[in-house]
């Protein structure tokens, strides 16, 4: 499991071109609102930056590098992302979703969405079975969360690609748990990627941002619509941040992951552990996919503590290296409790078959030295 040295040079130089006017090597920060015409609709391709603005080009040419894609989307949150993929949909349509999705995602589709006559079906899509038997003529969309959030499932995106062509559905991926580093849905046939790049593309906790990836012409004419008119746009200084955080994604998946390993080990070693979710360990149910369809499993572990829900607070209290806080993806390790957090918007009944509990515990490993992360885990769990 590796990064792919043509990776780490993409990252550096994705959508940058030195500024034509002054040589500038990094993009200017190009804030402003509108742009001067000469004769009425007559400029210099920007008219309005709800529509275009350079530095917002830029980063929409390399998020489309970072997948390999024809095209990039950017959005003023992960959400703003999901909710233009959605948009592009008509009432009655059918969506079938990976029951282990990031709390905000089923609330925006249960709570939103289905309000404007869209059908989500919440399924468990580690087994194809589970798909094919779910689809139905109605069906426009599956959308996939691989690795999944909190759980860490591993979904077979290829395979699920087969079934979306024989039903006509568009297939979705949110890669964000991945990054386009260690995960590329487009090489395995999918139609939209997404990313909260709040999470590693971001990578610092300093910006709330989304992407959307597509190679299809008509797809990007439908989504870039749904961007235009309604607007949910990053402003270009968050822009300008994305740009920057891009250049180090490849250095910082590299330590995340190999952080992620350790406390993975380490937890699935410990005596008060119950239970560890990370797809890079061989005891994970679908170890062998994740090493077929990733190159490498990032800092996000989650694990079951054993013990009463006042000794999972005080654990999570005791905890210097990890902030206790939502998010995920950064620098600096976090900590979060699903239950209470993340994931409180999710109907109480299918939290509990999912499993996500009292005892859940999911952490996103920062960039720190190894040993501290280690060392803050032993203390904390002592
Ligand atoms: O927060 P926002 O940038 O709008 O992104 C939403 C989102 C989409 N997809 C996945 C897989 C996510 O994890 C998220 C946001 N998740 C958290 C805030 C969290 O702590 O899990």
């Amino acid at each position: 499991m590796s990064i792919r040295s043509e990776d780490y040079t993409k990252v550096v130089h994705a959508g940058v071109e030195p500024d034509p006017r002054t040589g500038a090597i990094m993009t200017p920060i190009f804030q402003t609102s509108t742009y001067v015409q000469s004769a009425p609709n007559e400029h210099k391709g920007w008219d309005y930056s709800r529509a275009g603005n350079p530095t917002r080009d830029a980063l929409e040419v390399a998020f489309a590098a970072l997948e390999g894609a024809k095209y990039g989307l950017a959005f003023s949150s992960g959400l703003a992302a999901e909710q233009a993929i959605i948009q592009i949909l008509n009432p009655g349509d059918h969506v079938l979703v990976c029951d282990d999705v990031y709390g905000g995602t089923g609330r925006l589709f249960r709570r939103l969405f289905a309000k404007y006559g869209l059908e989500f079906e919440f399924i468990d899509m580690t087994k194809m079975e589970n798909i094919a038997k779910a689809i139905k003529p109605s069906t426009r969309m599956i959308w996939v969360e691989t690795p999944t959030n909190p759980l860490l499932k591993v979904i077979d995106i290829a395979a699920t690609v087969k079934l979306a062509k024989q039903a006509k559905a568009l297939l979705v991926v949110d890669n964000t748990f991945a990054s386009p580093i260690y995960q590329s849905p487009f090489e395995l046939g999918a139609d939209i990627v997404m990313h909260s790049t709040t999470k590693y593309i971001g990578g610092h906790s300093d910006i709330i941002g989304g992407a959307v990836m597509v190679n299809d012409d008509k797809l990007y004419e439908e989504i870039k619509f749904v961007q235009f008119a309604a607007g949910a746009v990053p402003g270009p200084f968050e822009a300008f941040l994305l740009l920057r955080s891009i250049k180090t994604l490849a250095v910082r998946m590299a330590k995340h992951s190999e952080n992620g390993l350790e406390v993975a080990k380490f937890l699935s070693q410990h005596k008060k552990v119950e239970s560890v979710f990370y797809p890079g360990l061989p005891s994970h149910p679908q170890h062998e996919l994740a090493k077929k369809q990733m190159r490498g499993f990032t800092g996000m572990v989650s694990f079951n503590l054993k013990g009463s829900y006042e000794q999972v607070v005080t654990t999570l209290q005791k905890m210097k290296v990890f902030s206790l806080a939502e998010s995920l993806g950064g620098v600096e390790s976090l900590v979060n409790h699903p239950e209470k957090m993340t994931h409180a918007s999710v109907p109480e009944a299918m939290r509990k078959h999912l499993g996500i509990g009292p005892n859940l515990i999911r952490l996103s490993c920062g960039i720190e030295g190894t040993p501290d992360i280690i060392a803050d885990l032993e203390q904390a769990l002592s």
